[in-house]
């Protein structure tokens, strides 16, 4: 087999990249691992930037994300059981849409299968090999039997525990993490969401957030131990600890029911520099990793390949690796702007095992001042609706 670029991961990264290349006539073939229901399965993330929503537009992969998608206008923060509500609109004239990772997905391979794109799934064993020469190759095993595509160049989309990243020799990458002593047990409810906006909530008891995948179906997280096991929480503690965190309006209203699909989520920062070595790329959660706090994840995986899509396209498109060179050091330079965002959400948020009284009382003014000062409920705000290209 032979193809222009081999996309390892069929996540949103993989897929989006493939659209955006498939669009401008620049064969591509994704190997996941997974089968397709499976990779559909996964409940992930659930706010999209407007940055996001333009390029699945480009993409023209966004009649279903217009007519299903939650436009907000803001998000609410309370504090101990005082709430705010910051208003995007108003602040920066930017908003978020709320509209799941799995439909995104499912948009992307529909139309990835409408094309006749090549996707195999359950792709065994994937090998990267010789993208430190001209002629890359990607190796796997399919049913029993092995294969081999020859390329110009790999993309590697395959997540956090892909293959790709681990291909790259140990020297030849430098790599930053943070490894939060907390996770978030998350929730999916087929119950009306407590509000119209998310409501992020910091409290004593620690961390909650009231999210919404439609007008009938909720998604609620708590903060709980990095070892906490999901067997611990029947859906009774879950909404019980989830209340207590609450403020008294919000935790009155919130409407419970039987949980459709219950996890336990780790949090971490990590970045991996830099992001090309040869004719191998690496993008979205391959490379990066933010915690959930700031919904970032996601749109950071669309921000790396809208780079990536452009440098491939270029290099097609007029023979010059100016943009497959500029690359890394492009995307890096906004990965970075929203790992700080979200360490910064993070630490606002959360209750730290070591945090002292003075440190809580440092999280309480980061709050009173986001409320107080327009400049810095800006701020948020445009960081929050991701800062511009
Ligand atoms: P993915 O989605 O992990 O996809 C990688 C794909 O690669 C496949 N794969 C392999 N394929 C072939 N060979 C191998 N050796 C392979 N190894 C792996 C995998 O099966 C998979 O299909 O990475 P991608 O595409 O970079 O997308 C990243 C996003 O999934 C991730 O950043 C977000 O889900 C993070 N996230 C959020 N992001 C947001 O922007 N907004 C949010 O509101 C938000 N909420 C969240 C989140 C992540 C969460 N969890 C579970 C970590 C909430 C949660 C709880
Ligand atoms: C979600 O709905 O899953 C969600 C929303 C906002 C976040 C993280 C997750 O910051």
């Amino acid at each position: 087999m032979r193809t222009k670029v081999v996309i390892i991961g069929a996540g949103p990264a993989g897929l989006l990249l493939g659209r955006l290349l498939e669009n401008e006539g620049i064969e591509t073939i994704v190997l996941e691992r997974r089968s397709q229901d499976y990779v559909l399965g996964r409940i992930r993330a659930g706010v999209l930037e407007q940055s996001t929503v333009e390029l699945l537009e480009k993409a023209a992969v966004s009649e279903r994300l217009h007519e299903e998608g939650l436009v907000h206008d803001g998000v609410e923060l309370c504090f101990d059981g005082d709430r705010h509500r910051f208003n995007f609109r108003e602040l920066i004239g930017r908003t978020v849409t709320v509209y799941g990772q799995t439909e995104v997905t499912r948009d992307l391979m529909q139309a990835r299968d409408a094309s006749g794109a090549k996707t195999i799934y359950e792709a065994q064993d994937v090998s990267l090999h010789d993208f430190d020469g001209d002629s890359p190759k990607v190796r796997f095993r399919k049913d029993g039997v092995e294969h081999e595509i020859a390329c110009d160049f790999i993309a590697g989309c395959d997540g956090y525990h892909g293959v790709s990243r681990a291909s790259v020799p140990n020297h030849a990458l430098r790599t930053f993490e943070r490894v939060y002593p907390f996770g978030w047990l998350g929730i999916l409810v087929d119950c009306p969401p407590v509000s119209d906006e998310l409501i992020y909530a910091h409290h004593a008891r620690g961390f909650a957030l009231c999210s919404m995948r439609s007008p009938t179906r909720s998604r609620y997280y708590v903060q709980v131990p990095a070892d906490e096991k999901v067997a611990a929480w029947s859906d009774e503690r879950f909404w019980d600890e989830l209340r207590s965190r609450l403020d008294e309006e919000t935790a009155d209203h919130l409407v419970t029911g039987p949980s459709i699909e219950k996890s336990i989520a780790p949090l971490r920062s990590f970045v991996a520099e830099p992001l090309r070595f040869g004719r191998l790329f690496l993008a979205g959660d391959a490379a990066h990793i933010v915690p959930p706090t700031g919904a970032k994840g996601l749109n950071l995986a669309a921000s790396d390949v809208r780079y990536l899509s452009e440098a491939l396209i270029e290099y097609y498109g007029e023979r010059s690796s100016a943009g497959i060179d500029s690359y890394s050091s492009l995307a890096l330079a906004r990965v970075w702007k929203a790992e700080r965002f979200s360490w910064w959400m993070t630490s606002i948020l959360h209750t730290f095992p070591d945090t002292d009284t003075f440190g809580r009382r440092i999280q309480r003014t980061e709050f009173e001042y986001l409320v107080a000062s327009e400049a810095a409920a800006r701020s948020m705000a445009e960081n929050y609706t991701g800062l511009p290209y």
